[in-house]
């Protein structure tokens, strides 16, 4: 490479040279040739004559300044650069840009029929010459041009003005109130379908309500639809906050790079977080498509109203609106199942990213590309630390420091420091310490030991923090320990300390601390870190006596599954041992005995029970080893599952007839729908006639979560129907990519050695195009993140096959393409054998001389 791209440091924040008073925007629609005029009012902050705008990939037409044409400027390739200008100045600059080439899907293109933007976080430079930074916020008036194929011509805020011109092209122009960062900006331009629909605020003000979506669609439309007004609802009573505009657009396209985009009035989605009816999606997507569109409605307040004064701050608005979007799900469904999922993805993600070397705290100091920092730790892990600060100060205080921060910062660009300082004043909390979850990097453990001390009748828990290695912040954080302890027939035990009884959540804030529970007259079982209080590693020496204790009795359901995930984690560790040893492994009898048991009694939640019974995946259980035992681990898992399969047939068979499922979408019928699918996924291994029935019952179904659940079932168990079965999805799908994008997430979990060919093959599938990123995710993905055995093959075919599509992607798609190199970020956890296999694809990577900063940023961390 010959120079390298180069980093950005959170130190060397500046405040912008320029405030912009209004932005007019003009664009007149061609594939190739799209006409942007920007007239702009800029007023400079200090004595600058100079103005640096930002640009990429633009054809600058004409410039000038006050009505003038202008040449005392000069451009590079990303910026222009503006000389001897007055204090105060109307900018007019014509630029054209080909949307039809772009296939990065930043900035404007033009992709599956429709024009479209993505400016978040530095795409709106590809539109246009602008301060494209989040704290220069103005007033934007956009007119869009197009042919009257594409009857909607949208952009931000309310409609203003519309007519035909001469030419006999169209327009629309529209004015957004509210001053926004251009990373909110969005146009949007094609032929949809509209579901429209309207919603009243607590106010009493009508807002309009419209979601587009591809022709044919509408019946897919209404859940999002349903979603969205649940979530305004939910924001005015939890949060009390109000939608602010008339209108509230959401737009569905097929190529988008990631789930969707919180643009201001006009969000943009990817169709997949829309379109469902019970025929094509599954429960799990109802419930992904309700949170996505939660979390984009939410970000109105938290990200646009008050939005990030640099990109450092992403976190500001991702870590507080996940936080929201999870308690939106868990308020309208499930806590403890919401719970879990979050909690999945820190263990499974968001640890293996911290243990990497793209480890980040949640407010990165150090950034080459953005685009690589919309990630889990900023996100989920971001999440996480206002959950704690929520656990530390209560509801009440909470929402007193939510009021605050709107009432001191609406309409500014702030920093995380300004949102904990809003907290805290607002609580009269000290959280200086807890400021420290801002800068520090990876995961702290907390090693706990505890005693019993009969004659005292004391429980002693003694908890000592470490720091991940290389956190720069070695000092200790302010950690809320959750903590129940149990008695020996499952009772909940008073906690007292010091005489008094104790909430329990415990605040650890030293290196070291010794809690001694009073008034404990038998040993009793500690549940520790209840509903994960915190984003740290718990090591404690756990019996799995002690484990099923809190299977069977915790006051969370959380706390159940995680006992389970750990009981699991245990029985793995000791079967890897085995392994090595060339032992037969199978499945503890007492654990076994306790899933039974479960299965009979169905007390509870039925997707409780079976998340429960689950066997962890790969990528969780292998965070419970410094080196990944790839060989083992794979065995293990297929052998548990087969113990699992064998032993219980019976229970997991009168489960799977007592599970009334009657096709509705209600919480009973999607949980009776996922403890069917578990079932069935286990009966499957030793089927018999009678399994065979249900199996094919359920794939001949016309419910698509029974569709799916009948197919995985029916591949991992390899069973002789699979060919046919799967050719028959894709038959009768093939017209649905977004389906048939389930169809290649199976093919990529197929097993045996010609699943690498196959892959290859589908390439040429009629619905497979490398520029669409869903179905890249669906194929390639899938097979990198849950076809462990085939994808860590010791030929290194696996690693192979992701290495060439990263080559290929680096030219089409950058910013998917480091997403999918994920896989290889944690090359160094296997054995020398692959480390070197994976090493060798990076530094294919490496080598190539047109790397895109977003791969560059990756694999030079991944290499050094
Ligand atoms: N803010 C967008 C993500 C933008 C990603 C840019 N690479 C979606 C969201 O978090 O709501
Ligand atoms: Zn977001």
């Amino acid at each position: 490479m010959e120079t390298k791209p180069q980093a950005k440091y959170l130190k060397d924040y500046t405040a912008p040279s320029h405030q912009v008073e209004k932005l007019e925007l003009t664009f007149d629609l061609h594939p190739t040739q799209t006409l942007v005029t920007a007239q702009a009012k800029y007023l400079a902050l200090e004595a600058q004559r100079s103005l640096t705008l930002d640009g990429v990939d633009l054809r600058l037409i004409s410039l000038k300044v006050n009505g003038k044409s202008f040449d005392d400027y000069h451009a590079n390739s990303t910026q222009l650069v503006l000389n001897n200008l007055p204090s105060e100045f109307e900018l007019e600059i014509v630029t054209e840009i080909s949307p039809q080439t772009n296939t990065a899907l930043e900035g404007l293109y033009l992709a599956g029929g429709a024009y479209c933007t993505q400016c978040e976080a530095e795409g709106f430079r590809k539109i246009t010459y602008f301060l494209d930074r989040p704290d220069v916020l103005t007033v934007y008036t956009v007119t869009v041009i197009g042919d009257q194929s594409m009857p909607f011509l949208l952009s931000n805020g309310n409609k203003i003005a519309q007519g035909t011109r001469e030419d006999g092209r169209h327009y629309t122009t529209w004015h957004d109130p509210y001053k926004k960062p251009s990373y909110l900006f969005a146009l949007v331009a094609g032929d949809f379908d509209e579901l429209k629909d309207e919603f009243i605020t607590c106010s009493g003000r009508k807002v309009e309500l419209v979601l587009f979506v591809d022709k044919g669609n509408l019946s897919k439309a209404p859940h999002a639809m349903a979603s969205l007004k649940n979530a305004m609802k939910w924001d005015e009573e939890r949060f009390n906050l109000e939608y602010d505009l008339d209108i509230y657009m959401i737009v569905a396209v097929d190529f988008f790079n990631m789930g969707a985009m919180e643009n201001k009035g006009l969000n943009v989605f990817n169709s997949a977080c829309v379109l469902a009816n019970q025929q094509t999606a599954t429960d799990r997507d109802y419930h992904t498509i309700e949170s996505i569109v939660g979390h984009e409605y939410f970000h109105n307040w938290t990200g646009n109203r008050v939005t990030c004064r640099d990109w450092f701050q992403l976190s500001l608005k991702e870590g507080l609106t996940v936080f929201r979007d999870q308690e939106f799900s868990s308020d309208l469904g499930s806590r403890g199942l919401n719970r879990i999922d979050a909690v999945m993805a820190m263990r499974m993600h968001q640890f293996a990213e911290d243990a990497g070397p793209m480890a980040h705290p949640i407010r990165p100091n150090k950034v080459i590309e953005m685009n690589n920092f919309y990630t889990v730790t900023v996100y989920n892990k971001g999440a996480e630390v206002i959950r704690m600060m929520h656990t530390l100060l209560g509801e009440q205080n909470f929402q007193k420091g939510m009021q605050l921060y709107f009432q001191r910062h609406d309409g500014q660009a702030v920093t995380c420091d300004d949102f904990v300082a809003t907290m805290q004043e607002a609580s009269k909390t000290d959280l200086t310490q807890f400021k420290l979850w801002y800068e520090q990097v990876g995961t702290p453990s907390l090693k706990v030991v505890t005693s019993f001390n009969e004659e005292q009748s004391h429980y002693v828990c003694t908890i000592t923090q470490q720091n991940a290695k290389h956190d720069p912040i070695q000092s200790p954080l302010h950690i809320p320990f959750a903590i129940e302890l149990l008695d020996k027939s499952g009772n909940t035990l008073p906690l007292i300390v010091n005489g008094e009884s104790v909430s329990k959540v415990i605040n650890l804030t030293q290196k070291e601390q010794t809690i001694v529970f009073e008034k404990i007259s038998e040993r009793p079982v500690a549940v520790l870190l209840e509903d994960f209080s915190a984003p740290v590693i718990v090591n404690y020496d756990y019996q799995l006596g002690e484990l099923i204790h809190i299977i069977a009795h915790a006051s969370s359901d959380y706390a159940r599954w995680e006992a389970a995930q750990q009981a699991f984690t245990l029985q793995v560790r000791e079967a890897v041992t085995k392994h090595e040893q060339g032992q037969q492994i199978i499945l503890s009898s007492e654990l076994l005995d306790t899933f039974d048991k479960l299965l009979r009694e169905r007390e509870g939640d039925l997707a409780l029970l079976a998340e429960l019974i689950k066997v962890p995946s790969f990528d969780t259980l292998a965070t419970a080893f410094e080196q990944v035992p790839v060989d083992a681990l794979n065995e293990s898992i297929a052998q548990f599952e087969l113990s699992i399969a064998n032993t219980l047939n019976s229970a997991l068979k009168d489960a799977f007839m007592a599970c009334a499922e009657n096709g509705e979408l209600g919480h009973e019928a999607v949980s009776a729908r996922a403890l069917k699918n578990t079932c069935l996924y286990y009966l499957a291994i030793c089927a018999d006639e009678q399994v065979y029935e249900w199996l094919e019952s359920h794939r001949m179904s016309d419910n698509m979560t029974l569709v799916l659940g009948a197919l995985k079932a029916v591949l991992n168990a390899q069973l002789d129907s699979s060919a046919t079965a799967m050719a028959e999805f894709d038959s009768r799908w093939r017209h649905d990519l977004l389906v048939m994008d389930k169809w290649f997430s199976l093919q990529a979990t197929r097993k045996g050695d010609d699943a690498i060919e196959h892959i290859y093959h589908l390439y040429t599938h009629p619905c497979f195009d490398k520029a669409n990123p869903n179905r890249v995710r669906a194929l390639v993905g899938s097979f990198a993140r849950s076809n462990p055995e085939q994808f860590h093959r010791i030929d290194g075919k696996g690693y192979e096959l992701l290495g060439d599509l990263l080559i290929e992607l680096n030219a089409i798609n950058p910013q998917n393409a480091s997403r999918m190199i994920t896989p290889f970020m944690s090359w160094k956890r296997f054995d020398s054998r692959r480390q070197q296999l994976m090493k060798a694809q990076l530094e294919r990577l490496a080598d190539m001389s047109d790397l895109s900063d977003d791969l560059y940023e990756k694999v030079d961390k991944a290499l050094s």
